[in-house]
């Protein structure tokens, strides 16, 4: 496979103004029939020969504006089709046959269950017929779709129902017209035995929406939380963004199997149904708020995505992170703006800083690929919306508005990169964006480190900042970058007034105690003046930047900006920070073989944090987790990260701090027990979290826990709670606590598909020795299937990213558990496939491991018939 560069990006030399489709679905087979209208781009040369995409298609027949085509005229290729002496407008058509019950790959038209669906994003489209597949070549779609009208009642496609007729064999045929033009990428169908819930929405100019959600009958009863989600979203981002949606109509439709989360084609969202169906039987809390989080991201994709779309795929950042951005927004506004950053900033340290620390690092722009479904990352999307999200902070809210209204009224209907949204940031703000572009065409995290000098006589206090970025494949050095650092310094009696020297005092705020230091050199110092006492330094509030910070701060300083700062994240941040300090001094302590002795320090902080009643019990449950053994394992960094040192030093804090805390722990939990009703509101998550927090605690202890632990199994009338005694019991008890309730699980919620998803996702996490026997043996389960990525996802991508201990066992099972996997996954379906190695790429990581990894990476790149995607992870990880 080769690789494809963004600076060799030309323009299409010829664009598809009309493109109508005409599908017969068939059990065997679908023919597809395509008329497109085409016109030389003139701007782009006058070229006549046409290259359109074309992958596993049988072409059937061909015409040029009606007549036959003669062979001679064109060329079927492995995936292309090449025409030649095209004039300069004509109507080209195509009759393929294609064969969706084959369909694996789960990308272009496929069946999953009963039901036909497609998902063409990113290169889907020429899965079901020769075309322009790229996202420049906007087109104006019409779709035609004849079907069994008893199999498949429900027939949809993007935009307005135009007609329905029943036709003599027993077909139905419709036709929908989407009067947006969209790239092919944006195009779906659904058809199905479906049934659906409706409602409506009258935008802020009066329009009357209706809205549906097509599930199969089962599941009817699933889809009430996802419509409010959907109308919430429409208000906010109407009064948020100022967008409005642009049809009469919008729908969503469920399906099980499904690559990603779900997809925003235009007016016909496809959704996972992990990621729009709700019961409290089924769904968790946490995802309750992912579906919530999930239907406003694809919604506010009408406009960022779909109405202004991106010229190339290296500009997806110009979608994703934009638009992980506006989400993170709405959920913040929905829910509590400190807990939602937290959760964001827990995801980017311990995955996505990983990511671009290792063999696959590009910036959020990349600037090359072999596979753009392995760039569908946490950089291009997270890191991506963290970029966005410092263009807000150092422009304010209202030039940050102004600009987004700018880029989205100049480029209405265009597809467009990254650099004009920065063009119409700047422009909108007068704002000078320069070197802050260094985000887009930088890889690698920035380390920023700090140092502090206190004079006492003057009552000053010196921050020396300086700023590096590690070297990044095919980026040795780094160019600094623009850092915007929000702080405050804390002192014995609150956050100190903040006077920066040579700067003059504020006068619009009395109270200066927070500000933005902008870092753009590779060193600086800042000082501040009139101070009474030596502060504390708040740094980085609210993760102002993506970037790993490091200052020396001593154990008290930790403390004291975990119980006094004004910032929840600084908070939050500090309590971790001294997680990862007692851990890792744990940690030194059991490899001397001595005891552990966990600092009392930090014990007494957690049980002042657990008598803390002002604290929201939903930031409480964040402050008390102790950082994740990823985290730590990637804190420790190359070569140095030892799994099973860090889970029996994690392990004993947890028991430590269960002792120590008992009472508190034991209070709090039966104080917050939810009496009501289960409903996903704020108050019993926070409540629920924050008993989950003390029951893991409790189990580390002892029996005692484990015995709460019982109990609530039994009592649960939800998913989340169950789960919660399920994940304790499996992880600190033996097999007699465990066996009967995991058993009892799948006897009650067996008929429900994401339930069982997440029966195998706690078993797949197991610390025990029978850890990988067992998940070898759930591969034999009547339910698991290989060709479900849900499933697959559940049992062994959890096995390899959530349980280390296991994964990286000193034998390699664990390595060689997940390379088969991979190696089958690998011609069912590639995206998936591809996805699940991630973890073996970590090799450099691990203490005494990377041969063992590196050499099963070896096997799967000996394999005949690797796919594209496995080749690029595999080929740039073993560099
Ligand atoms: N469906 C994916 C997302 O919304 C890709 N566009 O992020
Ligand atoms: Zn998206």
């Amino acid at each position: 496979p080769g690789t494809i560069y963004l600076k060799d990006y030309q323009a299409p030399n010829y664009l598809i103004n009309r493109t109508e489709l005409h599908f017969v679905l068939g059990e065997e087979e679908t023919l597809v029939t395509s008329r497109l209208h085409l016109l030389r781009n003139t701007e782009n040369g006058d070229s006549s020969e046409l290259i359109l995409d074309g992958q596993d298609l049988e072409l059937v027949e061909i015409y040029l504006d009606g007549d036959v085509l003669d062979p001679s005229c064109y060329e079927v290729g492995e995936a292309t089709l090449l025409l030649r002496d095209l004039p300069e407008q004509c109507l080209l058509s195509c009759v393929t046959r294609i064969r969706p019950q084959l369909n694996t790959s789960l990308e272009g038209l496929y069946r999953s269950q009963t039901m036909f669906c497609t998902q063409c994003e990113a290169e889907g489209f020429r899965k079901i017929t020769y075309y322009l597949d790229r996202p420049d070549v906007m087109s104006v779609f019409t779709v035609t779709i004849d079907a069994d009208a008893d199999r498949y009642p429900v027939l949809l496609s993007n935009g307005n129902l135009e007609e329905t007729s029943l036709l003599a064999n027993g077909l139905t045929r419709v036709l929908w017209h989407d009067p947006f033009p969209k790239p092919s990428y944006l195009f779906a169908l659904v058809a199905g035995d479906l049934e659906h819930i409706e409602d409506s929405f009258t935008t802020c100019s009066g329009r009357e929406v209706a809205l549906r959600i097509y599930v199969e009958e089962k599941d009817i009863d699933k889809c009430d939380h996802a419509m409010d989600s959907l109308k919430r979203s429409m208000r906010w981002d109407e009064e948020v963004f100022g967008r409005e949606y642009d049809l009469d109509i919008f729908n969503v439709v469920a399906v099980d199997d499904f690559n990603m989360g779900a997809m925003e084609n235009k007016s016909l969202n496809i959704f996972n149904t992990s990621c729009v169906l709700c019961d409290p039987n089924t769904t968790t809390d946490v995802g309750y708020q992912r579906v919530e989080a999930i239907v406003a991201h694809e919604y506010f994709h009408n406009w960022s995505g779909n109405r202004v779309t991106c010229r190339d795929w290296f500009q997806l950042s110009l979608k994703e992170g934009f638009t992980v951005f506006r989400d993170a927004e709405f959920s913040s506004d929905m829910g509590s703006r400190t807990v939602k950053r937290v959760e964001d900033v827990t995801l980017l340290r311990s995955a996505q800083f990983a990511e671009d620390a290792g063999p696959m690092a590009h910036p959020v722009r990349p600037e090359s690929y072999i596979e753009i479904n392995n760039f569908y990352t946490l950089t291009v999307y997270e890191k991506g919306a963290e970029v966005v999200r410092m263009i807000h902070t150092l422009l304010g809210p209202q030039a940050f508005r102004a600009g987004s209204d700018l880029y989205f009224a100049r480029h209405d209907g265009q597809a467009v990169t990254c650099e004009d949204f920065v063009l119409a940031m700047e422009e909108a703000s007068g704002a000078d964006l320069g070197q802050f572009r260094n985000w887009y065409s930088q890889a690698g995290t920035p380390r920023l480190t700090v140092t502090d000098a206190w004079n006492k006589e003057a009552g000053s206090y010196a921050l020396t900042i300086s700023q590096s970025c590690p070297a990044t494949p095919g980026q040795d050095d780094k160019k600094p970058f623009v850092i915007p650092v929000a702080m405050g310094l804390l002192g014995d009696a609150g956050n100190l007034r903040l006077q920066l020297q040579g700067e003059a005092p504020d006068p619009d705020t009395e109270d200066n105690t927070h500000m933005v230091l902008m870092v753009d050199k590779p060193e600086q110092t800042f000082v501040f003046e009139g101070l009474p006492e030596k502060p504390v330094p708040s740094l980085l509030r609210g993760f102002s930047a993506p970037v790993r910070l490091e200052f020396d701060y001593s154990r008290n300083d930790l403390c004291r900006l975990m119980s006094g700062d004004d910032d929840g994240f600084v908070r939050w941040d500090s309590a971790q920070s001294l997680g990862v300090s007692v851990i890792t001094e744990v940690q030194a302590q059991l490899l001397a073989g001595d005891e552990a002795q966990v600092d009392p320090l930090f014990l007494e902080a957690c049980g002042a944090l657990l008598q803390d009643d002002a604290l929201d019990p939903a930031m409480l449950a964040e402050m008390l987790s102790l950082p994740s053994e990823n985290y730590l394992a990637e804190l420790a960094g190359e070569g140095a990260a030892d799994v099973q040192g860090i889970y029996r030093a994690r392990t004993a804090v947890l028991a430590a701090v269960g002792s120590h805390c008992r009472e508190a722990l034991e209070q709090r939990y039966a104080q917050l027990a939810v009496e009501a009703k289960y409903a996903a509101t704020g108050e019993q998550i926070a409540a629920r979290s924050l008993r989950a927090v003390c029951l893991n605690y409790l189990a580390a202890a002892g029996a005692s826990g484990l015995a709460l632990a019982n109990a609530q199994f039994a009592a649960a009338d939800n998913i989340t709670e169950r789960l919660a005694a399920l994940r304790v019991l499996s992880q600190f008890g033996s097999r007699s606590d465990w066996e009967a309730p995991m058993a009892k699980f799948y006897d009650d919620w067996g008929h429900e598909t994401l339930a069982v998803n997440q029966w195998l996702a706690v078993q797949a996490s197991m610390p025990d020795d029978g850890a990988i026997a067992r998940v070898r043996h759930l591969m034999e389960h009547p339910d698991f299937d290989l060709r479900n990525p849900n499933k697959v996802r559940s049992l062994v991508g959890t096995f390899a990213g959530q349980n280390p201990l296991n994964f990286h066992r000193e034998d390699g099972s664990g390595y060689r558990l997940l390379r088969q996997v991979v190696a089958e996954l690998n011609s069912i379906n590639p995206q998936i496939a591809s996805r699940l190695l991630a973890p073996l790429t970590k090799w450099r990581y691990y203490q005494g491991r990377a041969e063992q990894m590196r050499s099963e990476l070896e096997l799967l790149a000996s394999m005949d018939g690797l796919s594209a995607d496995v080749f690029e992870v595999v080929s740039k990880s073993l560099k």
